[in-house]
């Protein structure tokens, strides 16, 4: 029989939205107005975003927890990341929630990756708190939002329930929430009644023994291996009669060190954890993301988290550069292999199989720039390796090609409109809504391949004077809409090692746009420029000019070299073709041909028109 009871200290909740509608900054506000904010205590911006690539970049890439206490109540708090590639992130959030904040930008209102988390909540019953955030903003228009809120929660199907959301509207920045536009109010306090009142407290069976989901995986230099997760029945007894289920049903035996709970931003040790309450357990090596933590007496698994499947792969291999090992600490492949097993750990979103060799992986994501921050993290660890152009992974039905088609949701300048549609449609990409609201500016929704989308981005800010706005959505997959080419242009490549001389690219750069600067070491095979023409040209970037002891025309060539703004790291996988791959070490991106020798490209290439 079941006895289900609720634990009323405690409400753990999720904070979702779009991209930069303020999630993170809300949180810096909630810290600094409870219980354990300590007056004159320095709260520095964006608390939570706590990796260097967060804060350099001032986005959210993984999900974290905190706790604030208000009231006697400890609420848990999830920080989850905005951004589409990392929506894995949130859907393991949800799973240690009882409900969520969905922030909505005043001006720019629901876009897709609020759909997409809202999506994710109302399927998991949750509770939502609307807050209707950035009200200071100069144009913002917050009761406009609101209906597109309301017709976002019909579209989605949301139940009577769910419809009748309670709504806040915020500043975030300055820790002001309030009820109406209209009221005066200088805190949050109305948040965090909102939050006790609306959230339902955790709930559990006081019949059942301990027993808590694996949500999140942490690693500490002096503990191990953590995993964190909520404790959805029971307290425990720490002792070794506990065990893991794993997703093969096996019942590992373990044995727990260390418990440890959120208090803050930091953790501290407990003796007991509490049904209801987000735990961390360390000194469990072989667990996993999804697995059940349970008495040896009572094994019951939870249901395992399920995560969409991921729609891009890109192959990792060896550095197979002549400079390998130069700038970087870890170059071999199992050393690569151990990296991104690790990764897979952490990161439910991601997959890794061998590729056509041992030296070569495919890594499997939900989108290239997922992919690119963990190749960012990985050469800032001291890593060498190459990496080729993303592709969508496409799946057979009936013996037809299926591919990842996402929506695609464009808002420019309405001069711009032309050249964004043609571009579009010229890439697969169908026109599917058109909104023109008068104003100078023009909202559009095709429906693309997931593919089309690579590279595209850089494109669409050109097109659009840097004024454009994009965003997606993955859609489904669908019959293959056929090929088109994505780049009209071809390689100049280096055709020796040695050093790149001013004389030689300074005669180089009519031919294209080169990517190397004077005195910069090439090699075989590497791409110095993009070519003007759609075909790869070997060229010597490396000559001198011919010293002469005459002065044939009376003075000498003067030579200034076009300055040369670096590929970033995103830039260039999305830049190369198929046979191509891009070099990364920790100070250096380089492009070069996926086969270095010329004269091996020049014999595959006779193979291929002969045959
Ligand atoms: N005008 C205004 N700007 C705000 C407010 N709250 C946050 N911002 C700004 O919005 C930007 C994004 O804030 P974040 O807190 O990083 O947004 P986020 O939702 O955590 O972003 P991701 O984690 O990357 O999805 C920052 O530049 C903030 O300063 C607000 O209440 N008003
Ligand atoms: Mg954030």
């Amino acid at each position: 029989m079941k006895t289900i009871s609720k634990n009323n200290t405690i409400r753990n909740i999720a904070i979702i939205a779009h991209v930069d509608h303020g999630k993170t900054t809300l949180v810096d506000a909630m810290f600094k107005q409870t219980e354990l904010f300590r007056p004159g205590l320095e709260v520095n911006e964006r608390l939570m975003d706590t990796m260097d690539l967060e804060k350099e970049r001032g986005i959210t890439i993984a999900a974290k927890n905190c706790s604030v206490q208000w009231n006697g109540v400890k609420i848990n708090i999830l920080d989850t990341p905005g951004h589409a590639d990392f929506g894995g992130e949130v859907e393991r959030a949800l799973s240690m929630t009882d409900g969520a904040i969905l922030l909505v930008d005043a001006s720019e209102g629901p876009l897709p990756q609020t759909r997409f988390v809202l999506k994710k909540t109302l399927e998991k019953g949750l509770k939502v708190i609307v807050v209707i955030n950035k009200i200071d903003r100069k144009d913002a228009r917050p009761r406009e939002i609101l209906d597109e809120i309301y017709d976002l929660f019909i579209d989605l199907d949301a139940d009577d329930e769910q419809i009748d959301f309670p709504l806040l509207y915020a500043i975030g920045r300055d820790g002001i929430a309030k009820r109406t536009l209209a009221e005066k109010n200088g805190n949050l306090d109305i948040l965090f009644q909102t939050i006790l009142d609306e959230i339902p407290a955790p709930q559990f069976d006081k019949d059942e023994p301990f027993q808590m989901l694996v949500s999140d995986l942490g690693y500490s230099d002096y503990i191990g291996r953590l995993a964190i997760g909520k404790v959805f029945n029971g307290t425990a007894q720490f002792n070794d009669t506990m065990i893991c289920i794993n997703d093969k049903q096996e019942h590992v035996p373990l044995k727990i060190s260390k418990l440890q709970i959120y208090d803050g931003i930091t953790l501290k040790e407990a003796k007991t954890a509490e049904a209801g309450d987000i735990i961390v357990l360390s000194g469990i090596d072989n667990v996993k993301i999804g697995d059940t933590l349970c008495t040896k007496e009572f094994p019951k698994p939870l249901k395992r988290i399920s995560i969409d499947e991921a729609t891009i792969s890109m192959e990792f291999t060896i550095n197979t550069s002549p400079f390998s090992g130069k700038e970087g600490k870890f170059v071999q492949s199992g050393k690569i292999y151990e990296r991104l097993s690790k990764e897979t750990l952490k990161n439910v979103a991601i997959k890794v199989e061998y590729g056509e060799n041992k030296d070569s992986f495919i890594i499997k994501g939900r989108g290239e720039f997922q992919i690119a921050i963990l190749i960012e993290t990985m050469r800032r660890e001291g890593f060498e390796f190459n990496v080729g152009r993303p592709k969508v992974i496409y799946k057979y039905e009936k013996g037809k090609k299926q591919e990842p088609v996402e929506t695609l949701y464009v808002d420019c300048q309405e001069n711009f409109a032309g050249i964004v549609t043609e571009k579009l449609s010229f890439r697969k990409g169908r026109l599917t809504n058109l909104i023109n609201n008068g104003l100078g500016r023009i909202r559009a929704e095709f429906s693309i391949p997931s593919r089309s989308l690579i590279g595209y981005r850089d494109e669409f800010l050109t097109d659009t004077k840097g004024t454009g706005i994009i965003n997606t959505l993955f859609d489904r997959y669908e019959d293959y809409r056929g090929d088109f080419s994505s780049r009209f242009t071809g390689s100049i490549v280096s055709d020796r090692q040695g050093s790149a001389v001013g004389y030689a690219l300074f005669h180089l750069e009519p031919r294209g746009r080169l990517f190397i600067s004077p005195g910069e070491l090439v090699y075989e095979g590497m791409i110095i420029g993009e070519h003007n023409k759609d075909l790869d040209i070997n060229v010597n970037p490396c000559k001198e000019k011919k010293l002469s002891n005459m002065r044939a025309s009376g003075k000498d060539e003067n030579i200034t070299c076009s300055p040369v703004k670096p590929m970033t790291l995103e830039e260039a996988i999305n830049y190369i073709k198929d046979d191509e791959m891009v070099e990364v070490t920790p100070k250096s991106i380089r492009l070069h041909k996926k086969t270095l020798s010329a004269q091996k490209r020049h014999l595959m290439r006779s193979a291929k028109y002969q045959g």
